[in-house]
């Protein structure tokens, strides 16, 4: 390009870049439309869940939450990461968007330096340059700040990756969740050792139940709410990954190996996760149906499962509050009367 055709190529630059970014941004812009019309239709789910959980059996029975209590899944047209609730989703996604925001500001500001730089100091506008070389001060204020913004950065996110490692405490409910090729199977080694074994429901059949295809399995992944859960997992074949997007939760499950996590889920509801590892044919059809109900509730459902005991319950002694189970005490003595476990089940 010779320079008497310069500005001519910089209108031409300055006209493609400006409809790139529009094109870039009518689509966001479209979809945040999309968003503001959305909590409308969200109330309407939010109210029935409230009903249902009003209306949900509390003593005794089990029912398995229905559609309105879907709180985690992928959306059409979504292009963020879903809604968080957990500790450390919420945490880490808060993170996510703060350092979107920090990177958006510094391209924003460099983009601008930089434009003005083009065209205030072309040639045709700025004939003789100025022969500066350096300025301390100038110096000074671009190494500290970057150093000031990356610390204020490594504390925030050194500390989200070390409370991510954090062991779950002696009172964590168990679960052990173990990858086959092409289902997934739930341990619950503190509540009598019965295994829960997940396959996806068939189009036609999650569709029937208001649930959806693909994601929708025959028995989920039942948990308490507000409770420490011990995540371990492991693999009968080959490499599985466990995740849920909406708790903020990825651990691969590789055979011969136990891996383990801390998650605790802070609402009762669905959250609907996919193995992350591909395994063989049916990899994308082995999901996972992650359901937290209240302990009360839960504990239902474990009385429910062949063999499954609360606390220490399988002693002959009357069954010790829950909370009780987890003591050390607790642990021991549920230990030694696993065994009897199953007697214990086929009285009730
Ligand atoms: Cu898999």
């Amino acid at each position: 390009m010779r320079f008497g055709d310069w500005p001519h190529g910089v209108t031409r630059f300055v006209m493609v870049f400006w409809a790139a970014i529009a094109l870039a941004l009518v689509p966001q812009a479209v979809s945040a439309q999309d968003a503001a019309e959305a909590p409308a239709a969200e109330a309407a789910p939010a109210e029935g869940a409230a009903a249902a959980g009003d209306a949900a059996p509390v003593a005794g029975g089990y029912e398995p939450l229905g559609p309105e209590w879907i709180k985690g899944q992928p959306t059409a047209g979504g292009w963020d990461v879903q809604d968080q609730f957990s500790p450390i989703g919420e945490t880490a996604s808060g993170l996510h968007f703060g350092l979107m925001w920090v990177m958006g500001i510094i391209c924003i500001f460099v983009l601008g330096l930089l434009l003005w730089v083009v065209v205030r100091y072309r040639r045709g506008a700025n004939p003789t340059p100025s022969k500066t070389t350096h300025n301390t001060f100038i110096e000074v204020v671009w190494t500290l700040v970057p150093v000031l913004i990356l610390v204020g950065i490594a504390v925030p996110s050194i500390s989200l990756l070390s409370d991510q490692y954090e062991s779950p405490p002696k009172d964590a409910v168990t679960i052990k969740v173990t990858g086959y090729q092409w289902y997934w199977g739930y341990g619950y080694p503190d509540n009598g050792g019965f295994e829960v074994i997940s396959n996806m429901l068939p189009e036609d059949e999650a569709k029937a139940k208001g649930l959806p295809a693909l994601l929708a399995v025959d028995n989920r992944l039942v948990v308490p709410v507000d409770t420490p859960l011990r995540i371990q997992t492991t693999a009968a074949d080959v490499i599985h990954s466990f995740a849920v997007p909406s708790l903020w939760f990825k651990i691969d499950a590789v055979p011969g190996r136990l891996n383990e996590r801390l998650l605790t889920i802070e609402e009762p509801g669905i959250y609907y996760g996919q193995c992350s590892e591909l395994c063989g044919a049916r990899h994308g059809y082995m999901p996972i149906a992650v359901e937290a109900l209240p302990r009360d509730q839960w504990e239902a459902w474990v009385r429910s499962q062949p063999g499954g005991t609360v606390g220490d319950e399988a002693e002959a002694a009357p069954a010790a509050p829950a909370a009780d189970a987890s003591a050390a005490e607790g642990e021991e003595a549920a230990a030694e009367n696993a065994g009897g476990a199953e007697t214990a089940a086929a009285t009730n």
